[in-house]
């Protein structure tokens, strides 16, 4: 098998990366190792930033998005009962959109299936070779049949556990991580949110966050300590805990119901350098994960893959490889600004259990008190949170 990009993994990096090069008339195949349906069965981010519906739009799959996307223009932050609303919109001229990651990779496989994209699932036994030469070959297997892929660069769009990170030399490759010692217990049911903007609450009991899908679908999150099983959480004393954290007006109003998924997801800061090694580059989960309280993870894939598509595109279009050569760099940027957006927002909100001290919480609460009354304080937040300029 030839193409020009092979890519690995069909998740939101592989899919929008295939699909930006469609647009751009370049050849791609994507080796995908699980079932279409067991992608789509992933229930993940919810939260896009603008930039992210623009390339939405860019790569001709935003019908749904616009359609169904619920448009907010502020959020809430509550710190010991006391709330601060955040007018991001006001504040950066930019709005944040709820669509869950689920239907942005349903879009996505429309759009490869109807264009006759190339993505192939089940595949396996990966394995990546002459990577440090123009003609990089991958290996696998499909339909229990060996196959070899040919193609003039390799995209590593499989995720912190995929393979494509693990080709690149150790003697070049520098990982950072952290990690805390909670994690989110996450619910989605089928029940209208309890508030019509998203609720981030710091609580002595634990972190909460209220967001949703759809006016009917909400996704509710609280902080467990890692070692928590989730057989040990019913839906009732998920929302009895729920309702603890929560300021009590907005636990009266808060309606609960069977949860249609729930899970544990651990959070952690890992950004590995560099994002390029010769005909080898990494996208999105590959590459970097950062705690999910600043809603990044999703957007930093789309933000990696934008710089990378037109690259590529450049590189194709007039044999220019400046964007190829830059990608790395230009990418850890903003990886770096969100992680620690990110890193740091997780530190506000979150009970850190045994590891806090009376000046942290201190230092806690005076951060809260900046936020509350000062404009500025707000901009820098809200320009983090609707996402960095590209
Ligand atoms: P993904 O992990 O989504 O996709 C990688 C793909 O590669 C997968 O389909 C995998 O099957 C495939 N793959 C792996 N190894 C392979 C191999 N060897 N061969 C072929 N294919 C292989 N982000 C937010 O912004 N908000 C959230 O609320 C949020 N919640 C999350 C909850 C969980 C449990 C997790 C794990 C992540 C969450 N994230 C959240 C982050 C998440 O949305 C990621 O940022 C996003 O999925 C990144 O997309 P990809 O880079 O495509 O990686
Ligand atoms: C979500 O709806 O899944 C979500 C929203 C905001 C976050 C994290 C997750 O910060």
């Amino acid at each position: 098998m030839k193409t020009q990009v092979g890519i690995i993994g069909g998740g939101p990096s592989g899919l929008l990366l295939s699909q930006l090069l469609y647009v751009n008339g370049i050849d791609s195949v994507v080796l995908e190792k699980h079932s279409k349906q067991h992608v789509l069965s992933r229930i993940r981010a919810g939260l896009l930033e603008q930039g992210t519906t623009q390339m939405l739009d860019e790569a001709g799959v935003a019908a749904g998005l616009s359609k169904n996307g619920l448009e907010h223009e502020g959020v809430d932050l509550v710190f010991e009962g006391r709330s601060c609303r955040v007018d991001f919109f006001g504040l950066t001229g930019k709005k944040m959109t709820i669509y869950g990651q689920t239907e942005v990779t349903r879009d996505l496989y429309e759009a490869r299936e109807k264009s006759a994209g190339c993505v192939l699932h089940e595949v396996s036994d990966i394995s990546l070779s002459a990577l440090d030469t123009e003609k990089p070959e991958i290996g696998f297997y499909h339909h229990d049949q060996a196959k070899s892929l040919q193609c003039d660069f390799v995209v590593g769009c499989d995720g912190y556990h995929g393979v494509s990170r693990m080709a690149m030399p150790e003697a070049i490759k520098r990982e950072y991580q952290s990690s805390f010692p909670f994690g989110w217990l996450g619910v989605l049911s089928e029940t209208p949110p309890v508030s019509p903007e998203l609720v981030y609450a710091y609580h002595q009991r634990g972190f909460a966050l209220c967001s949703m899908r759809s006016t009917t679908r909400s996704r509710y999150y609280i902080q467990v300590p890692l070692d928590e099983q989730i057989d040990d959480w019913s839906d009732d004393r998920f929302w009895e805990e729920l309702k603890k954290r929560l300021p009590p007006g907005l636990a009266r109003e808060l309606i609960t119901g069977p949860s249609i998924e729930k899970s544990i997801a651990p959070l952690r800061s890992f950004v590995c350098e560099p994002m390029r090694w010769k005909s080898l580059f990494l996208a999105g989960d590959a590459a970097h994960i950062v705690p999910t309280t600043g809603a990044k993870g999703l957007n930093l894939a789309v933000s990696d893959v934008r710089y990378l598509s037109r690259a590529l595109s450049k590189y194709y279009q007039s044999r220019d490889s400046r964007g190829l050569d830059n990608y790395s760099r230009q990418a850890l940027a903003r990886v770096w600004k969100s992680s620690r957006f990110s890193w740091s927002l997780t530190q506000l909100l979150h009970q850190p259990y045994d590891r806090d001290s009376a000046f942290s919480s201190r230092i806690r609460r005076a951060e809260f008190e900046y936020l509350l009354t000062s404009e500025v304080a707000r901009l820098s937040f809200a320009e983090n949170y609707v996402g960095l300029p590209y």
